[in-house]
């Protein structure tokens, strides 16, 4: 397994290189999921958590008193603290829709999101058209390979194929929504929801595995963790205690192959 300043070596892409950069310096493979619909909540809950965060996941279209300075005042924040911003759009249309949908509209996404993510079921035309979009601003997309839902359909060929479709896209791909490690690139990174700190489930069907089972077992790189942290009675004490725990069992696997590695040397 090899260190996170390894590895920006092997990203293509240069935001996967200020996201490995940036977790290392940090240290923190965590990313919150804020899924409030108020405007004010997600940007106090950002500026509360940026510290432990590496990336600020949001759903702008659940948003009830959606402004247009939203986008700035999320930038300032990622400055700030710095973490990246990923817009969870989850595009699944043609090319020429979705390279629409990302940048006009009410939301104008590609102003403000680093990151933002897609289904393949369109196929290629929907990665080029987010491309030419996202690429000139330095954005970056990840594939939805896996999801995290019971009874989701994004498995065995279909996941296969969205690994191969981000891999001869790394100039604007970046990773994976997946729920273990998938792709053999070491530049590729891995992020991974449906995490909490006890298994379970809820009443619509998500499922939750471990910090352990997603970062050891599994060699997932980044938890997205929502509700656990932003329904927690202390959200910033929650953050803190997960980031520590996903650190330590990131880095710990590190440590642990590095040891062995030594010793056989
Ligand atoms: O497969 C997936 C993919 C995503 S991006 N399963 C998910 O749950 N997500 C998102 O992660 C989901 O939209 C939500 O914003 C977050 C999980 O939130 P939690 O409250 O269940 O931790």
């Amino acid at each position: 397994m090899l260190h996170l300043t390894d590895r920006v070596e092997f990203a293509i892409h240069p935001l996967a290189k200020r996201l490995f950069t940036l977790m290392d310096e940090k240290s923190t493979n965590l990313a919150v999921a804020i899924d409030t619909t108020s405007q004010a909540e997600l940007l106090a809950l950002a500026d509360l958590l940026g510290p432990e965060i590496c990336i600020l996941k949001t759903h702008v279209d659940i948003l009830e008193d959606f402004t247009s300075d939203l986008g700035s005042a999320l930038r300032d924040l990622a400055q700030k603290h710095r973490f990246l911003i990923f817009e969870d759009r989850k595009f699944a249309d043609i090319g020429q829709t979705v390279s629409l949908q990302y940048e006009k509209g009410l939301y104008h996404i590609a102003e403000w999101a680093d990151l933002i993510n897609a289904h393949i079921v369109p196929g290629p035309g929907l990665i080029d058209g987010l491309k030419k979009i996202g690429k000139p601003l330095g954005r970056g997309l990840i594939l939805i390979a896996e999801m995290s839902s019971f009874g989701t359909l994004a498995e065995g060929s279909y996941t296969k194929h969205a690994i191969e479709l981000g891999e001869s896209h790394r100039d604007f791909v970046l990773g994976f929504i997946a729920l273990r490690k998938l792709s053999t690139c070491p530049g590729m990174i891995h992020f991974t929801p449906g995490v909490k700190l006890q298994p379970g489930r809820d009443a619509l069907g998500q499922r939750y595995r471990t910090i352990e089972e997603v970062l050891g077992e599994n060699q997932s790189d980044v938890i997205i963790v929502g509700r656990e942290i932003t329904h927690a009675h202390d959200p910033l004490q929650m953050a803190q205690v997960i980031r520590k725990r996903a650190w330590w069992c990131f880095y710990s696997d590190f440590l642990d192959k590095s040891i062995v590695r030594s010793n056989q040397g």
